[in-house]
């Protein structure tokens, strides 16, 4: 039976655009964009939070065929990178491979055809040869179930579900968590409230941002002579890959680092009992490292309180901390993080035994090859699947690397004839996992703290344990050993 198109690719989102973008450019046109929403975006649409930006530099993250020479700062905020990305799509004509309000409930390996059949919301079918996942590992949002939430009067929200209707002016906030979301929210809403509490479970090191507008001498640069823009990418993506070395147990770098953000911390908060209570207690990098030049001389102003009780229970009113002290609010703002390593993806995915990929993933744990493809799952692939994620630098450069893979996996389909598909062995995935986890010895993400990284099994199953330029040299071929190639024909 003939496929609707080649490619079916679920999510709209930066990864999806960079799916597009690459089979664009490698003249496969044949691809569908399968997005739920009614708009493009994905995380960088949801999260609309005051201070909402990245928290890399946008010449590293954005796509490397799509450079933008109009960036106002270095690190962009979320309306301009929502904004690349209405470009990206623009000047690549994908809107009319958008397939929006599209809510894809299930996917079936057909095998006697070779196809994946996707079904919608509302029971419409479309079939495609290889799907691709990109639906990003950060848009399900951790509320914790503080007893008495649901009798608190005022607004509560998570930070990716900003309420932008609530008015914070002169009002008593609360935001609860200090990761990477809070940390934006905090310094840019502390000049319109009347008193901030914020709960700090665990401290957080914060790394230097050194932000800076982009001058319009530099942007004509950048249009005009894009060799010079490029020259910054690649400038700021090998300081990354240098610094990111701090994390893989090279102590001159991580000292050089320590350096960097203890002299910070020192400088920026005023008073020493506030400072104590701010210094982490595990190494630099074993929870995400924040980078930030204005959250952390918040907490030197009159209005800024904060609390390191644990949370006992919430009132109409109140928050109440174990140690019994009251503390009145009137919004709390959940900045409490993203379900990232157990996966719980609501689209189930049944290969051609009737198995459902997420609840083995759920009975197991998260793990493919190369964080793309996965053993008796034919013609899928993830992007920013399993151990693809990063503490140092930008995860467009993996997804491009992944796309590299993807590309090569599809040549191989179609070279086999119209119902042929992949089949990674599992033995490759089981061998790749087991050196892959080897790879965390020694790095400071093994070195004991609680952070997201690691998924219910004590597993880290978000990060990749080694530097990009290393998973970019591991998805350049696509070795055709290790798949079975089945070929009906
Ligand atoms: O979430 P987080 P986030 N009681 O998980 C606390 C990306 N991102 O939304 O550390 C009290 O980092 C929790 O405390 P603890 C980026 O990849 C990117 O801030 O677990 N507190 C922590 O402080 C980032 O890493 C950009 O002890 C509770 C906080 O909530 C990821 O999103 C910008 C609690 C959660 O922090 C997630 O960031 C923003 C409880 N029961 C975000 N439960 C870019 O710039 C949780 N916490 C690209």
């Amino acid at each position: 039976m003939k496929t609707d198109y080649q490619v079916g690719i679920i999510g709209a989102g930066f990864a999806g655009l960079v799916a597009a973008t690459h089979l664009r450019k490698a003249g496969k046109n044949s691809f569908v964009i399968l997005e739920r929403a009614s708009e493009i975006g994905g995380t960088w649409r949801d999260n609309v939070y005051p201070g909402c930006a990245c928290d890399v530099v946008s010449y590293v993250y954005s796509i490397a065929s799509e450079p933008n020479p109009d960036w106002s700062h270095q690190y962009s905020k979320q309306p301009e990178i929502l904004q690349y990305l209405k470009n990206v799509v623009a000047k690549n004509d994908l809107e009319p491979h958008i397939s929006f309000e599209t809510d894809i409930v299930k996917a079936e390996f057909i095998e006697k055809d070779g196809y994946w059949q996707l079904t919608d919301q509302h029971g419409y079918q479309t079939r495609v040869r290889l799907l691709i996942s990109a639906i990003g590992p950060l848009n399900r949002p951790v509320i914790p179930p503080f007893k008495g939430l649901d009798t608190f009067k005022g607004k509560a929200f998570h930070s990716s579900q900003w309420d932008t209707t609530c008015d914070l002016k002169n009002k008593r906030v609360a935001v609860i968590g200090t990761g990477a979301s809070a940390i934006q929210i905090v310094p840019n809403i502390v000049d319109v409230v009347v008193q901030l509490n914020v709960f700090q479970r665990t401290a957080a090191w914060v790394a230097p941002r050194f932000d800076r507008k982009i001058s319009g001498f530099e942007k004509t640069l950048f249009k005009y002579l894009p060799f010079t823009q490029k020259a910054f990418r690649e400038g700021f993506y090998w300081l990354n890959e240098f610094f990111g070395k701090a994390f893989l147990g090279n102590m001159r770098v991580y000292k050089i680092n320590e350096y960097l953000i203890t002299q910070k911390l020192k400088k920026e908060v005023h008073d020493p009992v506030a400072r104590q209570k701010l210094t982490p207690q595990y190494a630099i990098g074993c929870k995400r490292i924040l980078v930030s030049d204005d959250y952390l001389p918040t907490f030197n102003r009159p209005n800024v309180n904060l609390v390191t009780e644990a949370i006992d229970y919430i009132t109409e009113d109140s928050i109440i901390t174990k140690d019994g002290q009251v503390h009145p609010v009137d919004i709390i703002v959940l900045a409490t993080g993203f379900e990232a390593a157990n996966v719980d993806i609501y689209t189930k995915i049944f290969n051609q035994h009737g198995i459902n990929l997420i609840d083995e993933w759920q009975k197991k744990g998260v793990e493919a090859y190369r964080g793309t493809t996965i053993a008796n799952f034919p013609n899928l692939a993830f992007l920013l699947g399993p151990n693809t994620g990063l503490g140092h630098n930008s995860v467009i450069h993996m997804m491009e690397s992944q796309m590299t893979y993807i590309l090569q996996y599809l040549d191989i389909l179609e070279k086999n004839g119209f119902e042929a598909y992949l089949e990674l062995k599992p033995e490759v995935q089981k061998k790749y996992n087991e050196n892959l986890q080897k790879q965390f010895d020694g790095t400071v993400w093994a070195s004991g703290c609680d952070s997201w990284y690691f998924n219910k099994f004590g597993k880290i199953t978000t990060l990749y344990p080694r530097l990009t330029a290393q998973f970019r040299r591991e998805t350049k071929r696509l070795n055709v050993e290790d798949y079975q190639i089945f070929n009906k024909k």
